[in-house]
């Protein structure tokens, strides 16, 4: 069992794959609920710990890891027991499992998404400047990369790694919620997906802890 598990950080969309991936692993944790853009990640205690300012980011005892994607990663390759492996072990399917997580993060994510919550009145163009030229071309990026998905998904699998549901299809499912939000429109095959990854009770119990109270 894990010494400590600190889990800073709610309230967007890569902070929720953190709390994913514990709740589907079953782990008790403590959850700092700090937030962006609040001040919050800029204390010195917070800095200290994550020189990048940036929520989410994990305690396991000692040792610390940021980046979404690196944690449920982390949180797969170290907590998965014979009932829940977030994470492939034959290496080709590793392999596979690895291109499904840099590819959401790098071109659904940095570059799609990311990019229009940077640059779009709903989100930061306060802080990076408003740029609507931007943000319909990273709408149309993000629609032409979400082929790839498309394929995938239509051979009828249930996750993107086949009958296994992985840390990746929660990366996935996160960047389709937040498309879905900034009515970006995703592929058809993608809504039942959507729906049954959504329906996991680990997804609603994260949802919970995630979501800022008003
Ligand atoms: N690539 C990072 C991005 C993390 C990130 O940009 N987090 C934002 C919130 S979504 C943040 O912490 N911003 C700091 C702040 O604005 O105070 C990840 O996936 O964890």
């Amino acid at each position: 069992m894990p010494e400590t598990l600190t889990l800073w950080g709610v309230g967007t969309s890569r902070t929720i794959r953190a709390h994913w991936a514990l709740h589907e692993l079953g782990l008790d944790y403590r959850c700092r609920p700090i937030l962006p853009r609040s001040g919050e990640t800029k204390t010195p205690e917070y800095t200290q710990l994550n020189p990048r300012q940036k929520i989410p980011l994990l305690q396991d005892g000692d040792f610390t890891i940021g980046e979404s994607a690196a944690i449920v990663a982390y949180l797969a390759r170290t907590y998965s027991n014979p009932d829940v492996a977030l994470v492939p072990v034959e290496a080709r399917d590793f392999a596979r499992w690895l291109e499904w997580c840099f590819f959401i993060v790098a071109e659904l994510d940095s570059t799609s998404l990311y990019v229009m919550r940077r640059h779009g009145l709903q989100g930061l163009a306060h802080i990076y400047g408003h740029a609507p030229d931007v943000v319909g071309k990273a709408a149309e990026y993000f629609r032409q990369q979400l082929r790839h998905v498309e394929v995938a998904l239509s051979d009828g699998r249930r996750y993107l790694m086949g009958d296994q549901f992985t840390s990746a299809d929660i990366l996935l499912a996160t960047c389709l919620v937040w498309a879905i939000d900034y009515g970006v429109g995703v592929c058809d095959v993608a809504t039942p997906y959507l729906d049954r990854v959504t329906a996991r009770p680990a997804y609603k119990e994260s949802v919970a802890v995630n979501t800022v109270k008003a």
